[in-house]
Formats: structure tokens, C-alpha cells, sequence
């Protein structure tokens, strides 16, 4: 990929900077004019970028242009913080201009993106500025490799205008010999994959410390995680596949092999493979400073149980705090990943970090073959591995006995005394109670992130599952007899096990997905709660996944400077399992809960700021906005005497048996005109 003088400003294509001439690097400085002319030549404007004093920039040049970064590096993640920090330090927003474009052509380009990115979210004179999706920056960590040949070949022949959309099969990394490839559409699906990177942007577990202490993130890097699996195990229980097992034994050969396919165009690398039945090793790598034993692990992982079992942990001054009802898995939820927020990170160490790393470099642990890192070593990527799926059921399970240890919810607690759930419906076609899914295809534009002549659109045509709008009918009783307000919670779980038995609650509630939740207003007497899916707490619109913003924004500033906070949140097509193709359908449970309000209430102006995937991404620099246990109420034991989901019903509560349609077709594109 050429290497070029010029940030595009977005939208505006024939704008160019006005590079100072002591900014051009070393290596261009002969011919700097020139190209700094041929650009010009071409622009019809012209960005003024000051000269100022620029900062030095030490180790972070020591991860060179053509290098691959990962956040789970330890000695990666410090020169971000370090870059963040010259990004965030900069007096005005045209220094901080200023200091972009310097290091633009002189700091590795995956680091650049993502230090800016950071500081466009934090700094409070940034936040009417947007940038380019993720994936039109870099298509080459969310596509088939071989999608970008054709790229460059279409974009030299074919004019503008008549250019074909490139076709990515769905079926690229694998045959249906290895049934681990029955979820690539899930692993692979491109708007989870973005959503995973925009959670890590929101949420990095090492920066400035006003960057990363926010609101409960321990508790959320937990809960969003817990959901994904679940998320997971119920598309596996769609395909006939069982739970997923925790990687538990750090020594035992890992069974599923990954083929990502995937060409880092910025360092002319493929992303490394794993065959089958590989074994972790220790740690050597001189070039990473990564020194690391699968001893230190266990030993992390010993320390962790045993403050879990005794209820506290030891911060570095020797000082006990308690894990509280509350709190504690806020502080786990930190320990465990782990962030700065750690009480005590030597001693606690870096397990769910380290996990990552030492995954992605079991193909070459000392170095020896110059290899980097495979997919499990970035966010943008580590989804697509089946590996993450077993690392973070692991994780999981050490949240999960914590869980186990905490008080279990009366019956009291959880009911909402006068409030009864009467009915649920779900209306979508012909059929009450029936979601159905299929396959529908979607255009995305990468010409952003790919440098050819003549420039212009060019799009790739890739399958997603999806499914057919629907909305809830909810009859709910209030015989209070004065108006009342409550959260509306709702949720699915599979019916069912892998066997084909019905579930006892402990093992159920971990299935359950959250769907949607949102505040009531009741009446007295009779009422009809109706919502759309598309209205959903947990997911974007589909829009917002895939599309810059200026070509979808609605009209108006505030949704526009929540832009890249708002990049955060479950995908709307993947909102419904896929189900299965017979009938009726995979056979789930819907459960919906009208929650106190006065219980769930936090006190905050929320006007204005992007919220729409708030029950997995919080609220930029606000509070997270219900005040009770993420996961609530299926975050606990049930009370004693519960063995079904029926037995843990409160009035307030209520199951609806519906089924998960899946039709094998496949939907033509809707993006595009
Ligand atoms: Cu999101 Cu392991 O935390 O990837």
C-alpha cells in the first residue's frame, strides 16, 4: 500500500492539507515538493495545518509503519497510552490538527487510527467531529483477502458508475468438513466484529486515567462479554452443535484450528493460522518484551479463585477490600481483563489479556519464524476465532462463581407488588410468536481504505443473516390504582438443551440473551405495551454499522458528535438467532419482566447523547443507566425451592413460548440504489 503525503479530510476528497515543509519525513524530503504539488495539483482545497513545536514521539517510532499492533501487547498498548496522551495534551483543536498530520506519515498507521480515535472520543472540543467507519479504514481485517486483488483490478478497468459489487462468499474460511465453520457467519459477521472494536475503543483497559475509569466498566467488560456467549451458545444450539467448553487446561492441545484469511494490508502479512491441536508454550518474545509463563497464569488464575472464594481482594498497599454484593464485580470485572483499574495488577496479574496474547503467538512463541500475531490478538479480529469463544467461556465461569457466592434475589425482591404481565405477543408476518430469519446480502464500500487510480466506489457484496422486523404486544395489569412507572426487561433463552431436555434454571439463566429494555409508563388499570425491534437497547441500526455517517446522518449535530461512541452496539441483524429450517423452528422461551422503576432509577440528563446500545455500551460520560446488577435477574442462584424457569416467576413476570424460523434464502442487497 503506497504510503502517501495526504489525509483526505472525509467527504471531501479533493482536499488536501497544506503539509508545512518541515513536517515531511526524512525519507521524502528530496522529492517532497513534488508530491506534495502532484497532490495539490489535483485539490480543489486546501486544509491550513499550523507549524508548531511537536513533541517527541521516542518509542512510539519504534513500532515501525509496516508492523502489525495489538492493544494486548503490553509494550504496544504503552506507546498508545503514550500517543493518546500527545493527542489529548494538545492545547487547540488546530494543534491538535497539526500534530495528526505530523505523526500521520511517521507512526505505524493501525496505532495512528487508533490513538486519534481515542482522543476524538474524550476530548471535549472534539466531539462534533466524526470519523470514517472503522471497516472503510481497514477492510483488510474484515474481509477475504482476496477481495482486494479484484478491488484494484475492477477500480483500474471499470469506470465510476458501472462498477459490479465483488461477491464474498460466506462460506470462505472453510468447508463443512470441520463443523466449528457452521457459526463462521456469526464469527466472521462483519457488524459483530465492528461492534467488538468499538466496545474496546469506548472501554481501554490501559490509558489516561479519566479515559478509562468509566462508569462500572469492570462490571460491563463482564456483562457484554457473558453475552456474547451466551449469544453464541444459542446460535450453536441452532446448528446443532452443543455449548461451548471452556479452554480450561492451559496444556492440553487446543482441537479447533482457524484459517482466517485475512491480509493485514498494512504490514503485507497474512494474519497467522492455527491447525489443529496446537499447545500453548511459554513466552519469549525479545521483540514484543513479552517474557511470559503458563505457570504465571495458573498462578494469576489461583490468586483470583481464592479472592473470589474469601470474598476480597488485596490491593498493592496490602489493604482487603470486600467484593461486595454490588460492587465486587466491578472490581473483578478490572482484575480479571485486566485495566489500570486493577487494585493490584502484579499480583492479580493479566489473565484475560494474556490469554489473548499467548493464544495469538502459539504459532511462534520465541520469534524464531519473525511471525506476528494471529486474530486473537486484536479486537477487530478476535471474534472470528473459535478459540475466543472457549477463552471467554473460561473467563466467564470465574465471573460466574463469584455470581454463585452473592445473596439470591426473594421473592419480594423481584416482584413489583400490583404489577401483573398479562400477555406476550410477538407480531411479525403471518405467524403469532414466530421470528423468522434468513440470509440477506448488503454493500459495503472499502475504496476508503485501499489506495488505486482512478479512485471512486467500489463495493463488496457480502451474505449476513437477518430477520423480518417484529414487535412485542405486552398486556400488563396495574392494580394499584395510581399511575406507575417500571422497566420492561426482556429476554430469550433456548427452550430447550443440546439433548433435547428442558433446562433447569441454573444452567438456563446463563442462556438467556437480552433483547430490549426500556421504561414504562402505567396507568392504572389495563395497558398495552407495544415496541419494535428495531427500537432494541442492545443493537445499532444497520446504518450505523455499516455506513459513514454522512450518508445516513439524521439532520442536526448531537447524533453526529456521538458518532464514534455510537459505533458501539449489537448489530440489528443479528439480533435473533438463526433458528432452525424445520418446523417450527428452534423452540425458545421469551421472558419479560416490568422492574420497579424506583429501583432501577439513575439520576441523569441523558439528552442528547447517543443511547440507542446503551445495555452493552453505557452512555458516553454518563452514568450507565439502570442501577441494578447487569444482567438482572438472571445474574444470580435462584432462591431456594426454583428449579425452573416457570418456579422463578413472580407476577411482575411472564414466558411466552415462541419459535425461531430460519428459511434458506437469500435476500438481495438493500444498500445501495
Ligand atoms: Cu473483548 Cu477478550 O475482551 O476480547
Amino acid at each position: 500500500r503506497p504510503k502517501e503525503l495526504v489525509i483526505q479530510p472525509k467527504g471531501r476528497d479533493n482536499t488536501v492539507f497544506d503539509v508545512p515543509p518541515s513536517y515531511i519525513p526524512d525519507q521524502y524530503k528530496n522529492v517532497g515538493n513534488q508530491i506534495v504539488s502532484r497532490f495539490g495539483e489535483e485539490a480543489e482545497g486546501k486544509v491550513p495545518v499550523n507549524t508548531i513545536s511537536i513533541p517527541p514521539l521516542g518509542e512510539i517510532l519504534e513500532l515501525r509503519r509496516d508492523e502489525n499492533f495489538s492493544l494486548f501487547i503490553p509494550k504496544h498498548r504503552r506507546i498508545a497510552g503514550q500517543l493518546i496522551n500527545i493527542y489529548l495534551g494538545m492545547r487547540t483543536v488546530d494543534d491538535l490538527l497539526s500534530v495528526a498530520v505530523y505523526t500521520r506519515d511517521r507512526v505505524n498507521p493501525y496505532l495512528f487510527n487508533y490513538c486519534l480515535s481515542v482522543a476524538l472520543l474524550h476530548r471535549p472540543d472534539t466531539q462534533d467531529i466524526d470519523l470514517p467507519s472503522f471497516i472503510s479504514a481497514f477492510p483488510d481485517k474484515y474481509v477475504d483477502s482476496k477481495v482486494f486483488a479484484k478491488a484494484r483490478e475492477e477500480a483500474n478497468i471499470v469506470p465510476v458508475g458501472s462498477r459490479m459489487p465483488i461477491e464474498i462468499s460466506k462460506d470462505y474460511t472453510a468447508s463443512d468438513l470441520e463443523p466449528e465453520h457452521r457459526l463462521a457467519y456469526f464469527r466472521e459477521d462483519l457488524g459483530i466484529n465492528l461492534h467488538h472494536w468499538h466496545w474496546h475503543l469506548v472501554y481501554p483497559f490501559e490509558a489516561a486515567m479519566e479515559v478509562v475509569n468509566k462508569n462500572r466498566r469492570g462490571e460491563l467488560f463482564y456483562y457484554m462479554h457473558q453475552q456474547i456467549i451466551a449469544r453464541y451458545n444459542f446460535e450453536r444450539l441452532s446448528n446443532g452443535l452443543k455449548r461451548v467448553e471452556r479452554f480450561i487446561d492451559w496444556r492440553q492441545p487446543i482441537a479447533e484450528a482457524y484459517f482466517p484469511k485475512l491480509d493485514s494490508l498494512v504490514a503485507s502479512r497474512p494474519y497467522p493460522a492455527r491447525v489443529a491441536n496446537q499447545k500453548l508454550s511459554n513466552l519469549r518474545r525479545e521483540v514484543d518484551q513479552i517474557t511470559q509463563d503458563i505457570d504465571d497464569m495458573e498462578r494469576w488464575r489461583d490468586r483470583i479463585f481464592n479472592a473470589i472464594s474469601s470474598g476480597s481482594v488485596r490491593n498493592e498497599n496490602r489493604e482487603e477490600i470486600q467484593l461486595t454484593e454490588m460492587e465486587g464485580i466491578d472490581i473483578l470485572g478490572n482484575m480479571i481483563e485486566s485495566s489500570i483499574l486493577s487494585p493490584n495488577r502484579n499480583y492479580y496479574g493479566d489473565l484475560h489479556n494474556m490469554g489473548h496474547v499467548m493464544i495469538s503467538y502459539i504459532h511462534d512463541p520465541d520469534h524464531r519464524h519473525l511471525e506476528s500475531f494471529s486474530v486473537m490478538g486484536d479486537s477487530s479480529t478476535a471474534m472470528r476465532d473459535p478459540i475466543f469463544y472457549k477463552w471467554h467461556a473460561y473467563i466467564d465461569d470465574i465471573f460466574q462463581q463469584h455470581k454463585s457466592g452473592l445473596p439470591r434475589y426473594s421473592e419480594n425482591q423481584l416482584n413489583y407488588t400490583g404489577i401483573t404481565v398479562e400477555g406476550v405477543a410477538v407480531e411479525s408476518g403471518q405467524q403469532q410468536n414466530t421470528f423468522n430469519t434468513f440470509w440477506q446480502q448488503s454493500d459495503v464500500d472499502l475504496s476508503r481504505g485501499m489506495d488505486f487510480q482512478p479512485r471512486g466506489s467500489v463495493f463488496v457484496r457480502f451474505t449476513h443473516l437477518n430477520h423480518q422486523p417484529f414487535s412485542y404486544r405486552i398486556t400488563v395489569n396495574n392494580s394499584t390504582g395510581a399511575p406507575r412507572v417500571g422497566t420492561c426487561r426482556i429476554f430469550m433463552a433456548p427452550k430447550f438443551d443440546e439433548r433435547g431436555n428442558p433446562w433447569l434454571f441454573r444452567d438456563q439463566k446463563n442462556m438467556f440473551i437480552e433483547l430490549d429494555k426500556f421504561r414504562v409508563n402505567l396507568r392504572a388499570g389495563q395497558n398495552t405495551i407495544t415496541r419494535n425491534s428495531t427500537d432494541s437497547s442492545v443493537t445499532i441500526p444497520f446504518e450505523r454499522t455499516f455506513r459513514d455517517l454522512d450518508t445516513s446522518r439524521p439532520q442536526g449535530g448531537d447524533a453526529l458528535a456521538q458518532f464514534n461512541f455510537c459505533g458501539c452496539g449489537w448489530p440489528q441483524h443479528m439480533l435473533i438467532p438463526k433458528g432452525t429450517s424445520d418446523s417450527p423452528g428452534l423452540r425458545a422461551e421469551l421472558f419479560v419482566m416490568i422492574s420497579n422503576y424506583d429501583d432501577d432509577r439513575v439520576e441523569q440528563d441523558v439528552s442528547g447523547v447517543c443511547n440507542d446500545a446503551d445495555s452493552f455500551c453505557g452512555i458516553k460520560d454518563r452514568l450507565y443507566p439502570d442501577r441494578r446488577s447487569m444482567g438482572y435477574p438472571f445474574d444470580r442462584q435462584p432462591r431456594t425451592g426454583v428449579d425452573t424457569l416457570r418456579q422463578f416467576l413472580t407476577p411482575n413476570m411472564r414466558v411466552q413460548d415462541v419459535n425461531i424460523r430460519f428459511t434458506n434464502r437469500t435476500f438481495r442487497p438493500r444498500t445501495r440504489n
